[in-house]
């Protein structure tokens, strides 16, 4: 019997419970923290079935972050925040038919995502026609036939968009965008555009892929690992356990936060005695608290006294041989850097001098080196510009191309990597559109489409009328919180392929429909048997998924299953494109994959080998790069600064350690000390006397941007916490609310979310 309604206990402000951050991760309470709700919400034999199955060679690839899988797997090969996702996902909790006509629209958007999430699995697609409030249950048929309707209804395929979360399987992803293109258009918005988007632009135009250029070993083999922008505690446990593998082997670590982020500091690896009663493993051997915004200048000036020393001691501290061969620029990068000025840095970084020069001291002494990033970098007005900085800095030492050196880039989605391997991109290069269109008999749009940032604009002002998505929750995860709602209300049909409920189920166009999915963790049996999907990692692993449980409801199509639907419904026909055989036989997708993706190349015999195979990468394997001069190319960036008005503070967003993007698991924050409530900002006590504020008051938020907009965040809680100073943190997704569409980063798009300028008023709420 389904259950209706879960109570679900709500935080707000007054129950909020603040307590001392904590200096390390996992151990056991990591363990706990994840076996109980699993045995309490899926119970023993579920739970069984699926912790015991994830991230094992003929098991499912844990559906939460990106992070690789080792070589050797031991029975428990997940994290605390795997078995959180796989809880939230393989519930027996279902909602009931009956639960649409009991809740109209309207109030399910009071509701907050921690509510909805906590619903249960969807099961049967619902409908909302245009001027009603509320969803009603239809049949699969009722529902293709809308959106195949609307489809071929508008005058242009350019007024639809079609966006991915980077959960979707590659054979889903493949299909996807191939039903996508043969439509007609490349409005494929997909959640990297806010994720690691800076990072493949950056990296496409100097080193000439947008991929790590590691491996899973590597870790294992450098010298100095430096962790920039990242919390890998709370959003890649595992990569803790590597790196402790290499702290063992006497390599050294750096963090780079305004925040002291407990896993950085000190690990204590739940798969070890030591790691459960003993202290654990110091990590960090140096941790640089910087100013939000702050590492393209440190960057410069690491590289600056990197050519210094070279210049001090020739032929000790530059690869010349590695320079000389395989890269252009190192002159104009010089003259670059010698007008770099030590007060800009120390003022743009708040770092000391000395701080700076000992991290040099431990890059020139390391002869491998890995610099590894994620939101703290990407999400910048400079984001773009920064990563190059980071290339600089490795190119100029040979840090690229040999064991346990190299730029990696940590994804987050799981297959967020994959979706893009395999076309899903706005601006697919003309190659993949050739063989694309080669393949399938057809002539695939060339016109680059839509990113997400672009989407809302064009649904804003009328242009894009139709938006499907296959997956996420974009209402809530894209900036500018009050104009993504406008703009999707302002759509004819929005269409969400989901496995539970969310903010963008009740913020929808005028007709909207929801269409339930399988999840990772399920047993997809189709015609010819049960099927595999696969995914890539973050180190361009590729690897197959097999789901262990049974469907959560009988009625369930795969995602795979849906977009072949969607297709036949669309455009049969308009391509040579087989949809009815794809749904019962996904080798027969793998087949087309071999012929059109790059590297994957008979990939239905590789995906079965055990643990997959590797994509190919020209720097990492061969120091070859795909740049237009053949080359790695150092740049010369020029440096901006983020501009801090008196009585403002610098705001970046960050995830708690109980959620998943826009999926909130509950509301606490274990590593920061924060227990049943999220409408904190974290303020370093300086700043807090500095202001005139006290600690535990309440403030409204204020963004500070030139376009007469306001936005406000309203009756946060002030919490003391040693932040770099002149700098703030709150929790995303709430804190979209302040951040303006228009601020991105520059090349990549992606929204600014980690640097919004903010005043802080006593809360009149
Ligand atoms: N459990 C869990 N796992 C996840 C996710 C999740 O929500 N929950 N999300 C997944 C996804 S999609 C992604 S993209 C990744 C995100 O992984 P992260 O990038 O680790 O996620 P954030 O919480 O955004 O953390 C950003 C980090 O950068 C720091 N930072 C902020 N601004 C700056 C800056 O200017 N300079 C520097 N040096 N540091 C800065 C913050 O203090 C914080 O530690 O995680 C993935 N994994
Ligand atoms: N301010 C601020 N904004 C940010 C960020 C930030 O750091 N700060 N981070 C950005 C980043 S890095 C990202 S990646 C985006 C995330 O943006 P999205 O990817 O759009 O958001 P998610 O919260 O990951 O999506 C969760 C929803 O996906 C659906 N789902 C879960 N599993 C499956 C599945 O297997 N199949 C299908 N079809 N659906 C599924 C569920 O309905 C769930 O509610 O947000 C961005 N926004
Ligand atoms: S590190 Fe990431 S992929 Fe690995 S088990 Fe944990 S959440 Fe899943
Ligand atoms: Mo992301």
């Amino acid at each position: 019997m389904p259950r209706k309604n879960p109570r679900v206990d709500e935080a707000n402000g007054k129950d909020l419970e603040v307590g001392k951050p904590k200096e390390w991760a996992a151990g056991l309470p990591g363990v706990y923290h994840s076996m109980g709700p699993a045995i309490q919400q899926m119970g023993v034999g579920r739970t069984g079935k699926t912790l015991l199955a994830m991230n094992q060679k003929d098991g499912f690839d844990c559906m939460s972050c990106a992070w690789p899988d080792p070589g050797d797997r031991k029975t428990f090969e997940f994290c605390e925040q795997g078995a959180k996702a796989v809880t939230w996902e393989a519930t027996p909790l279902v909602i009931a038919s009956d639960f649409w006509a009991e809740h109209p629209v309207s109030e399910l958007r009071q509701q907050p995502e921690y509510w909805l999430g906590m619903q249960g699995r969807l099961t049967e697609p619902v409908y909302k026609p245009a001027g009603e409030d509320h969803y009603r249950p239809v049949s699969w048929e009722e529902a293709f036939g809308i959106v195949g309707g609307k489809l071929n209804s508008l005058s242009s395929p350019d007024q639809a968009a079609f966006y991915t979360s980077g959960r979707t399987s590659n054979e889903a992803a493949f299909l996807y965008q191939l039903f996508v293109r043969a439509y007609g258009t490349n409005n494929l918005p997909d959640c990297s555009n806010m994720c690691h988007e800076s990072s493949g632009w950056a990296m496409g135009q100097t080193i000439g892929i947008g991929k790590a250029t590691i491996s899973y070993d590597d870790f294992a083999k450098s010298q100095l690992i430096i962790i920039m922008g990242q919390n890998p505690g709370s959003n890649h446990p595992r990569m803790l356990t590597a790196l402790e593998e290499a702290k063992k082997a006497g390599c050294e670590i750096v963090g780079v936060n305004p925040l002291p982020e407990a896993g950085l500091i000190r690990y204590k690896n739940p798969q070890k005695v030591s790691g459960i009663v003993g202290r654990g493993t110091e990590l960090a051997d140096q941790y640089l608290q910087i100013r939000v915004g702050g590492d393209m200048a440190l960057l410069q000036a690491l590289s600056k006294r990197v050519l210094e020393a070279e210049a001090k001691n020739p032929g000790t501290a530059l690869d010349c041989q590695f320079l000389a061969e395989h890269c252009l620029g190192l002159e104009e990068l010089k003259a670059h850097l010698a007008v770099l000025d030590e007060d800009t840095v120390v003022q743009a970084t708040g770092l000391r001098s000395d701080e700076i020069d000992e991290l040099a001291a431990r890059y020139l002494k390391a002869e491998r080196v890995i610099i590894t990033w994620a939101m703290g970098i990407t999400q910048h007005k400079k984001g773009v510009a920064t990563i190059k900085e980071i290339i600089n800095l490795l190119l100029l030492r040979g840090n690229m191309g040999k064991p346990g050196a190299g730029a990696s880039p940590i994804r987050g989605h799981s297959n967020v990597q994959g979706d893009r391997t395999m076309g899903i991109w706005e601006k697919m290069p003309p190659a993949f559109l050739d063989r694309l269109g080669k393949e399938f008999h057809f002539d695939p749009p060339r016109e680059p489409g839509a990113d997400a940032v672009d989407t809302i604009r064009r649904m804003r002002d009328g242009d894009i009328k139709v938006f499907v998505a296959l997956g996420g929750n974009l209402v809530s995860a894209i900036s500018d919180t009050h104009a993504a709602e406008t703009a999707m209300e302002n759509t004819d049909l929005t269409v969400q392929i989901s496995t539970k409920l969310n903010r963008s189920h009740t913020v929808t166009g005028k007709a909207a429909l929801i269409l339930p999915t399988m999840g990772r963790t399920e047993i997809d049996m189709q015609a010819s048997g049960p099927q595999f999907v696969s995914v890539e990692d973050t180190v361009s692993a590729v690897h197959a998924s097999e789901g262990r449980v049974r469907p959560v409801a009988p009625n369930l199509l795969s995602e795979v299953a849906i977009v072949c639907r969607l297709a036949r419904e669309t455009v049969d026909g308009k391509t040579s494109a087989d949809w009815s055989g794809f749904e019962k036989n996904y080798d027969l997708i793998r087949e087309h994959i071999s012929h059109v993706v790059a590297g994957c190349e008979d990939y239905n015999d590789r995906i079965r080998q055990e643990g997959g195979f590797v994509l190919p990468n020209g720097p990492r394997d061969s120091r070859t790069f795909n740049t237009p001069t053949g080359k790695a190319m150092l740049t010369g960036n020029r440096l901006e600064q983020v501009e801090r008005p008196p009585g403002t503070l610098i705001l970046q967003s960050v995830r708690s350690h109980d959620q998943f993007n826009t999926t909130i698991y509950a509301n606490s924050d274990r590593y920061r000390g924060i227990k049943k409530g999220r409408n904190v900002v974290f303020v370093s006590p300086e700043d807090i006397a500095e202001l005139g504020l006290s600690d535990g008051q309440f403030v409204d938020l204020h963004g500070v941007y030139g376009d007469n907009v306001e936005r406000v965040l309203r009756k946060m809680r002030v919490v003391s916490y040693p932040t770099a100073s002149g700098c703030a943190a709150t929790y995303y997704p709430e804190s979209n609310v302040l951040v303006p569409l228009d601020s991105v980063a520059e090349g990549s798009n992606t929204p600014a979310s980690k640097a919004v300028i903010v005043r802080l008023e006593p809360s009149t709420a």
